[in-house]
C-alpha cells in the first residue's frame, strides 16, 4: 500500500498574487486514484485566467497546472489502466468510457467526475494536498504544478516511454486542443478556406491541423505582427493584422479574401468581440466558427440571429474534442514519426522555482509555450 509523500509545489494562496514554492504533503492515492511524479509541465493561459480571480470556478489556496507529463509513482486499489513506472500525461478532460457523455459518441466531455473536479476536490470530495496545516485545492483534476499529484484513474493516459516528457507535456492541453479543434471538431475539409484568430500555441495548432486536413487558404489573424512568421512556419498561407485595415472590419476583409466567407474559423483569443468577428467571417449557408478561447466570467457573445438563420454555425470545444485515453497515444506516435510538430512550440524553459517568470514569459509576445522543469 502506498504511503503519504512530500514534495515541492507552486501554491496559489490567493487570486492575483504570485505563486509560492512550498513543501507540501501529498496523500497516498485512494481507490481508483493515481499518484504521478510530474517531471515537466507547460503553463497555459487558463492557469493565468484562474489565478487572476476571473474564473467563476476558481477557489484558493490551490495547486494550478494542467499540462503535465510524468511517471506513475503509485496507484490506489482497483486501478487497472496504469501501473507504477508508466510514462503518462494528465488529462483535464477525463474519459471513463461508461457515462452518458462517453457513450454518446458525440463528445469528448466526460461527466463522471466533472462536478467534484470543478470544486477542486477528488471524486470522494476531499483533497490529497496539505501545506502548513491547510488543505490545498486541486485544479482541473490534474494540478501539475506539483512534483507529486494525485488524479483519478480516468484522468490519466499511459504513453510510450520513447517520447520525451519535456515535449509530451504540451499534449496535455495547448497542442491537442488546437489540432483536435481542426481535425476532430471541425473536421476541416480538403481545399476549404480557414481563418485562425490568435496565433498562440492553440491557434498555431489549429493551423497544423488545417494543414494536415489539406485546407486551401489558411489565414492567420493576429494583432501582433510578429505572429506572421510563426503562422507561416506552421503552414499558414496568409496573415492579416486586423488593426491595420484602415477602418474596414476584419470580417469584411476575410469575406473579400475568400469569395464570400471562410468555410471554418476558429477563435483562439478568448475575446468575445473576436468570437463575433470569427462567426461573421464565415460563408453564408455553411461556414462554421469554433470557439476555443476561454472568456472571463460575465463576458457574453452576441451577433444578429440572422447570421445563424442564414446558415452559419457557432460551436465550441474543450481539449479539441479529443478523447484523451483513446486518442492521445496516437498523437504521441504521430509526434515520434514526424507527423505532428511539438518541439517547435517550445520557446521558453524555466525551473520550478522560476515559475512566476514562466507566467511573465507566457504573457510576452514572443512566447508560444514555456515548459517548466519540475
Ligand atoms: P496566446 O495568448 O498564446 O495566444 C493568443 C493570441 O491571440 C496572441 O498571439 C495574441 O496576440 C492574439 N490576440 C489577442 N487579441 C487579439 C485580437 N483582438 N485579434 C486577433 N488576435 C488577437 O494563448 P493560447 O495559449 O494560444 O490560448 C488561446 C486561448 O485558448 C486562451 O483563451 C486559452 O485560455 C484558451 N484555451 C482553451 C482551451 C479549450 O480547451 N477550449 C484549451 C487551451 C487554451
Ligand atoms: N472554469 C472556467 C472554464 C474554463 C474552460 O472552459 N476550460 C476548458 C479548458 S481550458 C484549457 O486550457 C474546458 O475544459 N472546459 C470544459 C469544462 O468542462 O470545463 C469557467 O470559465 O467557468
Ligand atoms: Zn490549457
Ligand atoms: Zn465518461
Amino acid at each position: 500500500m502506498p504511503s503519504d509523500t512530500a514534495g515541492k509545489a507552486a501554491v496559489a494562496w490567493e487570486a492575483g498574487k504570485d505563486l509560492s514554492i512550498e513543501d507540501i504533503d501529498v496523500e497516498a492515492p485512494k481507490a481508483h486514484e493515481v499518484r504521478i511524479e510530474i517531471y515537466y509541465t507547460g503553463v497555459c493561459h487558463t492557469d493565468a485566467y484562474t489565478l487572476s480571480g476571473k474564473d467563476p470556478e476558481g477557489a484558493f489556496p490551490i495547486v494550478l497546472g494542467h499540462e503535465g507529463a510524468g511517471i506513475v509513482e503509485s496507484v490506489g486499489e482497483s486501478v487497472t489502466n496504469v501501473k507504477p513506472g508508466d510514462n503518462v500525461v494528465a488529462l483535464y478532460t477525463p474519459e471513463c468510457g461508461e457515462c452518458k457523455f462517453c457513450k454518446s459518441g458525440k463528445t469528448n466531455l466526460c461527466g463522471k467526475i466533472r462536478a467534484t473536479q470543478g470544486k477542486g476536490v477528488m471524486p470522494d470530495g476531499t483533497s490529497r494536498f496539505k501545506c502548513k496545516g491547510k488543505e490545498l485545492l486541486h485544479f482541473m483534476g490534474t494540478s501539475t504544478f506539483s512534483q507529486y499529484t494525485v488524479v483519478a484513474d480516468i484522468s490519466v493516459v499511459a504513453i510510450t516511454s520513447k517520447a520525451p516528457m519535456d515535449r509530451t507535456c504540451l499534449l496535455g492541453c495547448g497542442i491537442t486542443t488546437g489540432y483536435g479543434a481542426a481535425v476532430v471538431t471541425a473536421d476541416v475539409e480538403k481545399g476549404s478556406n480557414v481563418a485562425v484568430f490568435g496565433a498562440g500555441c492553440v491557434g498555431l495548432s489549429v493551423v497544423q491541423g488545417a494543414v494536415k486536413n489539406g485546407a486551401g487558404k489558411i489565414i492567420v489573424v493576429d494583432v501582433n505582427d510578429g505572429k506572421e512568421a510563426w503562422g507561416k512556419k506552421f503552414g499558414a498561407t496568409d496573415f492579416v493584422n486586423p488593426t491595420k485595415l484602415g477602418g474596414k472590419s476584419i470580417q469584411e476583409h476575410l469575406v473579400e479574401m475568400t469569395d464570400g466567407g471562410c468555410d471554418y474559423t476558429f477563435d483562439c483569443t478568448g475575446n468575445v468581440g473576436v468570437m463575433r468577428a470569427a462567426l461573421e467571417a464565415c460563408h453564408k449557408g455553411w461556414g462554421q466558427s469554433i470557439v476555443i478561447g476561454v472568456a472571463a466570467a460575465g463576458q457574453e457573445i452576441s451577433t444578429r440571429p440572422f447570421q445563424l438563420v442564414t446558415g452559419r454555425v457557432w460551436k465550441g470545444c474543450a481539449f479539441g474534442g479529443i478523447k484523451g485515453r483513446s486518442q492521445l497515444p496516437d498523437l504521441v506516435d504521430d509526434y515520434l514519426t514526424g507527423k505532428l510538430k511539438v518541439d517547435e512550440f517550445i520557446t521558453h524553459r524555466q525551473p520550478l522555482d522560476k515559475i512566476n517568470t514562466a507566467f511573465q514569459d507566457m504573457k510576452a509576445g514572443d512566447c508560444i509555450r514555456c515548459v517548466v522543469n519540475m
